[in-house]
């Protein structure tokens, strides 16, 4: 429960590890595993935190001069991030495999010993890390699946699940405060880190996305590659409808989970459609589309590849991209009914 009174009341708030604590023991069968994998992820976003905080003063800025499996230039931060996480999965021994963006092949965490975790975690270590250098918002995301029965090796096969077989999602976003947002199924709910005591508080409660939203996010320096649907979707937005409520005002930060984030709070809608650019998109379906779709859809609103919801797909590559059009459930389909030529540019 969130106090009414100032920040001064600290013990009146619950802290993640309370809150998984509380949650784990509403489910007879928890044999703890996954609380504990839950707060070693808490952890490593601790740690990453406290390297953002200190960037600009310890020399964390700049390329690490390696090229990430996305033919990216890797830059130090997503080196650092990508190293807590694995560091903190596996020395907490609930997480078989990890499959990050920040590596080629998946990583097996604990090979050749009997007991091993039955969790796969995907993650984006570091969101948006072009951003790091001019004090942009980050983040990390993460998505959590069981090794499936009957698989005794994590390999990357038994990563490849629809995101409608996962168990837990969430991610940080590093800014002007550090929140982590979260979901294994049953609602959303956002912990922001108090640095003075170093506990994520549960500040946002059964987040709820609002149906319906006034900002749209996308990047319309490719508008010229979009197709047809999409392009008379932005000027429909663009267009001067006080009794509407159009124009709608565009808001792109350029780190997909701080984009998210607002959306997912205020409402709106976040699109990175196929471009010529990248024609499948250019958001990896297993630790970005995934995961926030998960998250996205337990507060009540949508995700969808334009075509299909994207929880369903069923994923063909550990690093594949897609396109994602992801927000408040009414901005959603009304995008969706431009790319299937329902709606026109003289739709009400
Ligand atoms: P980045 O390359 O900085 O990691 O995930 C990729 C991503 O950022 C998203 O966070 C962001 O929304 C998007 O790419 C930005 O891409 P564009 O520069 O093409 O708009």
């Amino acid at each position: 429960m969130q106090p009414e009174g100032k920040l001064e009341e600290i013990g009146a708030f619950i802290t993640l590890e309370q809150f998984i604590i509380d949650n784990q023991e509403s489910v007879a069968s928890s044999t703890g595993a996954f609380s504990r994998l839950l707060r070693d992820i808490s952890v490593a976003a601790k740690l990453v935190n406290w390297h953002m905080r200190r960037a600009g003063i310890v020399d964390v800025f700049g390329s690490t001069g390696e090229i990430n499996v996305q033919g990216e230039v890797q830059a130090v931060m997503d080196a650092l991030a990508h190293k807590e996480f694995v560091r903190a999965l596996r020395r907490g021994g609930e997480c078989c495999m990890i499959g990050s963006e920040e590596h080629s092949e998946a990583i097996p965490m604990r090979a050749g010993e009997v007991e091993q975790g039955k969790y796969i975690v995907l993650l984006d270590p570091l969101d948006g890390s072009s951003n790091i250098e001019v004090n942009v918002s980050v983040g990390t995301i993460f998505s959590i699946y069981h090794l499936p029965d009957g698989v005794t090796e994590a390999t990357v096969d038994a990563a490849l699940q629809p995101g409608v077989q996962q168990v837990g999602a969430g991610y940080v976003v590093y800014g002007s405060s550090t929140i982590l947002v979260y979901t294994t199924g049953h609602g959303v709910n956002g912990f922001t880190l108090d640095p003075s005591i170093g506990e994520f508080l549960l500040t946002h409660p059964d987040i709820r996305i609002p149906d319906d939203g006034d900002m749209y996010s996308i990047n319309e320096g490719n508008y010229e590659s979009f197709e047809l649907g999409l392009k008379k979707h932005i000027k429909w937005m663009q267009q001067e409808r006080p009794d509407a409520k159009r124009p709608l005002s565009t808001r792109y930060i350029g780190s997909f989970v701080a984009d998210f984030h607002r959306n997912l709070l205020k409402g709106g809608l976040y699109m990175y459609p196929a471009t010529h650019k990248n024609p499948s998109g250019k958001l990896r379906l297993m630790y970005e589309a995934n995961p926030l779709a998960f998250i996205v859809e337990q507060a009540g609103g949508m995700a969808s590849t334009g075509s299909q919801r994207i929880m369903e797909v069923v994923p063909t590559a550990l690093h594949q991209r897609i396109p994602l059009f992801i927000g408040s459930s009414k901005m959603v389909e009304t995008a969706l009914a431009f790319l299937r030529g329902e709606m026109d540019l003289d739709s009400p």
